[in-house]
C-alpha cells in the first residue's frame, strides 16, 4: 500500500470511529445533558440553547402516603418510558399529610432525578387548604430552603401552588403571593423555572394572561382531567396561548377530576394533539398503584422498582405512547 493510501485510510477509519463514539453519546446523552438549564423565552419553554422543549412527567402521589415509589430504580424505570421529568408532590395542609419530616423524601427524590439527569418538579401542593396564603409563611420556609440548597442545579423547577381553589382570585391572592415567594426564590436562585398555579384549581389561565407577572422565567400551570375538562377548558388553552401566555401541564389524566372513574380518550386525544401543536409539556398525575383509574401502575401490582409497560394501569398505558411520541 501506498504511504498516501494508507494516511487516507486512517483518516477515514478514524472518522469512521468517531462517528460511531459520538452516535452511543448522543443515545447516553440524559434530558438535562440534552437541553440543560431550562428558561422561558416568550410563550415557551426551551434548553439553554434555546431549543423548544416538551417536558413529558410522571409526578409522585402524595409523598406521605406513597414515599416506597420515590427510589432510584423507578424514577429509572419512567425514564425509559420516555419521561424526563419528575414532579415530586408535597401536600402542603397538615391534614393531607404535610409534615416537615417529609423533606428528607424530597431530598431524596431529588438526589435520584439528579443522578438520572432528569428534570424534577418541587411541587408545594395546595388542594383542600384552597387559598395559597393559608400557609404561605410555610411555603416561604419550604422555598428557601430548596433554593439555597437546590438553587444552583440545572434541572430544578419550583411549582409554588398545585391548584389554588375557594374563595380565591388571581389579583387579590395568587398574584401577590406568587411574587412574595419568586422573589424569595430569586435571592438564591436567579434563573430556575418557577410554575404558578391558577384559580380554579389551574383552569384559569385565559384570566392570567390579562395581567401576567413581571418577573422572568415563569410559567403558569393549567391542569386537566380529560373526562371533566373538555372543549370549554382547551378553549381557555387556546385564548392564553394567543394572549402569549406560557404554560405548563403540571398535572393531567385522562379519567375524571376525582383521578377515579372512566377514561375519556377521545378528550385525552384532543388534549395530547394540542399540547403537541402547542409543545406544552405535561405531567401525569400519579406514580403509585392505588386502586384508582389515575394511577399510573395496576392495583395488582406490587413492584416499587424495575417498572415495565406491562405493570402500567389502562391509563398509565394510555399515557406511556405519548411519553415515546
Ligand atoms: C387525588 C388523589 C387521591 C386523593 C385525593 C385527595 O388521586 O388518591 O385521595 O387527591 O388528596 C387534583 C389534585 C390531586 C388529586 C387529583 C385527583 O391536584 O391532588 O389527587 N386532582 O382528584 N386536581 C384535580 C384532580
Amino acid at each position: 500500500m501506498k504511504k498516501r493510501t494508507f494516511f487516507l485510510c486512517m483518516l477515514m477509519s478514524l472518522f469512521v470511529v468517531g462517528l460511531g463514539f459520538s452516535a452511543i453519546r448522543s443515545e447516553a446523552a440524559t434530558p438535562v445533558e440534552k437541553w440543560g438549564r431550562l428558561k422561558v423565552s416568550g410563550r415557551n419553554i426551551v434548553s439553554e440553547n434555546g431549543k423548544k422543549v416538551q417536558l413529558k412527567g410522571a409526578s409522585t402521589h402524595g409523598i406521605a402516603w406513597f414515599p416506597q415509589y420515590v427510589n432510584k430504580s423507578c424514577f429509572q424505570s419512567f425514564k425509559k418510558m420516555g419521561v424526563n421529568t419528575i414532579r415530586l408532590a408535597l401536600y402542603s395542609d397538615p391534614g393531607a399529610g404535610y409534615s416537615k419530616s417529609l423533606y428528607q423524601k424530597v431530598d431524596e427524590g431529588i438526589r435520584y432525578a439528579t443522578e438520572l439527569g432528569m428534570y424534577v418538579i418541587l411541587d408545594w401542593h395546595i388542594l383542600n387548604d384552597g387559598n395559597p396564603k393559608t400557609h404561605q409563611k410555610e411555603a416561604l420556609k419550604f422555598f428557601t430552603r430548596y433554593a439555597k440548597k437546590y438553587g444552583k442545579q440545572k434541572n430544578i423547577l419550583y411549582e409554588i401552588c398545585n391548584e389554588p381553589n375557594g374563595d380565591v382570585t388571581w389579583k387579590r391572592d395568587i398574584k401577590p403571593y406568587a411574587n412574595k415567594v419568586i422573589t424569595r426564590i430569586r435571592k438564591y436562585d436567579k434563573k430556575n423555572i418557577v410554575v404558578v398555579g391558577t384559580p380554579t384549581w389551574s383552569q384559569d389561565v385565559d384570566i392570567v394572561a390579562g395581567s401576567p407577572l413581571k418577573q422572568k422565567n415563569v410559567v403558569y400551570a393549567l391542569h386537566f382531567y380529560a373526562a371533566t375538562h373538555t372543549d370549554f377548558l382547551r378553549d381557555k388553552v387556546r385564548k392564553a396561548y394567543e394572549a402569549g401566555l406560557p404554560m405548563l401541564v403540571s398535572e393531567f389524566s385522562i379519567c375524571d377530576a376525582s383521578g377515579n372513574g372512566g377514561i375519556d380518550k377521545k378528550s385525552a386525544t384532543k388534549w395530547m394533539n394540542l399540547l403537541k401543536k402547542y409543545k406544552i409539556g405535561y405531567v401525569a398525575w400519579n406514580i403509585s398503584n392505588k386502586n384508582e383509574t389515575s394511577a399510573l401502575i395496576k392495583a395488582s401490582c406490587q413492584k416499587t422498582g424495575s417498572i415495565t409497560k406491562s405493570n402500567l394501569s389502562k391509563s398509565g398505558k394510555w399515557i406511556a405512547k405519548w411519553w415515546k411520541k
